[in-house]
């Protein structure tokens, strides 16, 4: 693949800002939202790591899995998650993709290749293995990535995951999202080598690290992994260098994370400072950026007042989707 170019060109940066436009817009309103008392969740603001899934979204087709973790909604609007059944599930209700049953930690939607959310930090990588040894198996070229954070990346099932995947050759991506913070712990205090791309090497897989938060530079990287997992060359680690805005989760005080460091990373906005790049280059107008932008507004508004309008799964559901025989009334 060395030899080829992975190169986004204007109408996949007008995409991948369109998707990043509408995470957004997304995590803005499910602050809001969770502040007004409308719906009660766990929620892990993933603000400032929009431009990897919108990326990953660009690229990946529908059947291609992924396999995310609880901050992860991005990851999953960034591959067509839908709005409607995402906020009624969000809010606990029947019409949501899993029922009501699964919440905010455990979201699926399979239609569009979005198998697991998990809690349990490190366990998307097994869990990406098992599904891109079932593409292997059924001779089919689509993909399996795994996203979770740089706290992660310490964790034995992730390794043990990149060295069978790598012996496989599995089509397994294993994107990092490296934001610098595991909850209150900094990236410095319990990473070994200060680079998470680099241990890759020990298990003969490339390893790249990329700034996350620029489009272009994501594109080329992620493409190129996905080429080689597609063309039977096995797996890719990518570090995709970035940074949470807020607290580990919502209501979190995070006063660990060092004012001007927050401050830095917030003026350097990847996605207004995306947007603006479309609009020098000609790539987009501000009028069409806006009208773009206020359609998503209100997408997001249906799909709330769809769900908080939806009822509640009732306790019979219970008994439900848990085994592969339903149990009798
Ligand atoms: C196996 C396991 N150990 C510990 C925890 C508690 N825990 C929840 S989130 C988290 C931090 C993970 O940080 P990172 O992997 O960097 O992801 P981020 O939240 O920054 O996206 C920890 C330690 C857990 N859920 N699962």
């Amino acid at each position: 693949m060395a030899d080829k170019q992975f190169v986004a060109d204007s109408p996949a940066l007008l995409d991948i800002y369109k998707r990043a436009a509408l995470l957004k817009a997304n995590d803005e309103r499910a602050r809001k939202v969770i502040l007004s008392g409308q719906v009660a969740m766990a929620y892990y603001s993933y603000r400032g790591q929009e431009i990897i899934p919108s990326v990953m979204g660009n690229v990946l087709r529908d059947d291609d899995t992924i396999c995310t973790i609880y901050r992860g909604i991005h990851d999953m609007l960034g591959k067509g998650f839908p709005l409607k059944e995402l906020w009624a599930e969000l809010a606990g209700r029947s019409t949501g993709s899993c029922k009501g049953k699964g919440g905010p930690m455990h979201l699926t939607y399979p239609p569009k290749g979005i198998m697991v959310t998990t809690g349990i930090v490190g366990s998307s990588a097994p869990i990406a293995n098992g599904l891109a040894w079932a593409a292997q198996l059924d001779k089919s070229d689509r993909v399996s990535v795994c996203t979770f954070g740089d706290g992660a990346s310490n964790i034995g099932a992730v390794h043990e995951a990149m060295n069978l995947a790598s012996v496989w050759k599995l089509p397994t991506i294993f994107v990092c999202q490296n934001n610098l913070f595991a909850e209150h712990t900094k990236f410095e205090k319990m990473t070994g080598g200060q680079n998470i791309a680099n241990r890759a090497d020990g298990y003969g897989m490339p390893g790249v690290r990329v700034d996350g938060n620029d489009p272009e530079a994501m594109y080329s990287a992620f493409a190129e992994a996905v080429a080689r997992a597609r063309a039977g060359e096995g797996p890719t680690l990518l570090e995709c260098m970035t940074f949470r805005f807020f607290g580990h989760n919502f209501g979190d005080d995070d006063s660990y994370i060092p004012p001007e460091q927050k401050a830095a990373a917030m003026e350097a906005d990847p996605v207004p400072r995306f947007r603006a790049r479309l609009i020098a280059d000609r790539i987009a107008s501000e009028d069409e950026l806006a009208a773009f932008e206020s359609d998503v507004e209100g997408q997001i508004s249906e799909a709330l007042e769809f769900a908080l309008s939806s009822p509640w799964p009732t306790a019979d559901e219970l008994r439900f989707d848990v085994f592969e025989k339903e149990i009798a009334a």
